[in-house]
């Protein structure tokens, strides 16, 4: 047995491949995970909108000195007889066709941040859809202001909607905008992609929607890649008395009180298989933990090999920091440094898919 196969076994997590013999069960299983986690862990998650509509503004050409083509939008949206909108930006690489994507949820919004380079993702040929989460509804408790307003009628039901589940959301609809670009985006190649809270956005938002081929978590940590169990450094007993309105009620009441649960964070990544799953830590992230970050990716070898495809491809030991397992289905990668989500990692996520694309 591989060291890391111990590893996981000593943490002792449920089983995501309980009773699943073949892809069809699998399949089914992961429906039945999606179900689970709205009502244990994230809320519900609300359907399509009935009418989704987009303004957007002038196309500046000249984004870049000419690089890209930058055009802000509101995404409106028609649901219950209710219509409400956020605002989001697009950045297209200039004279190119079918450039792959990211649809990156952000923390601060504006043209590019300290989270975003722009002008490196479109100068590397990517597309960049983003939105910055609290234009979507606010990081705190008051679900009566954005799209909270009219998508979650009350916090008193056990399964009430959170507000990673509608960040999550968020990043579906900007998806619903990107299918319209088919000319210009390679809609095989989209990725999702987050940090720490929002990495677990990005990893709810990409395990509920398949068209995210790539789903990337930056630093998710508790809640996001990182196994549950003995993890160190935040748990979920901490981060749901921190941060209750990133749960539905039942995951908060669950966690206060130590109950047991049917799950732990691989059925959270088990829902993007067979896409690709790429997990980022950073060394000095303890926080975060990037070893159970590791053990959260490696959890998922034997739903990939359900498919005939390979899991991570790393059996020996929990990787050194500047390590980039990439050979596989699932990636994961580890730098030196703190929790942030730098150039260096866009960088490397780049050069991830780029293989994969056979670049
Ligand atoms: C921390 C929180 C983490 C992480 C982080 C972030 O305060 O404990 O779970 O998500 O915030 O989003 O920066």
């Amino acid at each position: 047995m591989s060291n890391v196969q111990k590893l996981l076994d000593e943490r002792n997590i449920p089983d995501v491949l309980k009773g699943v013999k073949t892809k069809d069960d699998f399949q089914k299983k992961q429906d039945k995970i999606r179900k689970l986690l709205a009502e244990r862990q994230y809320g519900e998650i609300p359907g399509k909108p009935d009418h989704m509509y987009v303004e957007s503004g002038e196309p500046y050409k000249d984004f870049a000195a000419g690089k890209a083509t930058r055009i802000k939008h509101t995404l409106g949206f028609e649901m219950d007889g209710k219509s409400f909108s956020f605002p989001m930006m697009s950045v297209i690489p200039n004279g190119k066709k079918k450039c792959p994507a990211f649809v990156y949820i952000d923390f601060n919004g504006g043209e590019a941040n300290k989270y975003m380079p722009t002008e490196e993702i479109v100068e590397r040929g990517f597309a960049l859809f983003t939105f910055c989460y609290n234009d979507v509804s606010s990081d705190d408790n008051n679900f009566k202001n954005g799209i909270a307003k009219y998508l979650v009628k009350s916090r008193r039901k056990n399964t009430a909607t959170s507000k990673i589940a509608l960040w999550a959301w968020a990043a579906m609809r900007v998806m619903d905008y990107v299918e319209t670009l088919s000319d210009v985006i390679d809609l095989d190649n989209v990725a999702v992609i987050g940090h720490s809270r929002l990495g677990k956005t990005a990893l709810l938002a990409g395990g509920f929607d398949e068209r995210f081929k790539y789903v990337i978590s930056n630093n998710s940590g508790c809640c996001g890649a990182a196994i549950e169990s003995g993890k160190v450094g935040e748990t979920y007993k901490r981060i749901s008395e921190v941060f209750p309105y990133w749960f539905c009620p039942a995951f908060n009441r669950d966690a206060q009180a130590g109950n047991p649960l049917p799950f732990d964070q691989n059925f959270l990544m088990s829902l993007s298989v067979p896409r690709c799953v790429i997990v980022g830590s950073a060394v000095e992230d303890l926080w975060a933990d990037p070893t159970s970050e590791f053990l959260g990716v490696a959890s998922l070898e034997g739903a990939y090999k359900l498919y005939g495809m390979r899991g991570l491809v790393h059996k020996d030991e929990v990787p050194a920091p500047r390590t980039v397992l990439d050979e596989g289905d699932a990636v994961y990668y580890v730098r030196e440094g703190t929790h942030f989500l730098s150039r260096h990692d866009w960088n490397t996520y780049m050069d991830i898919i780029e293989k994969k694309l056979g670049k």
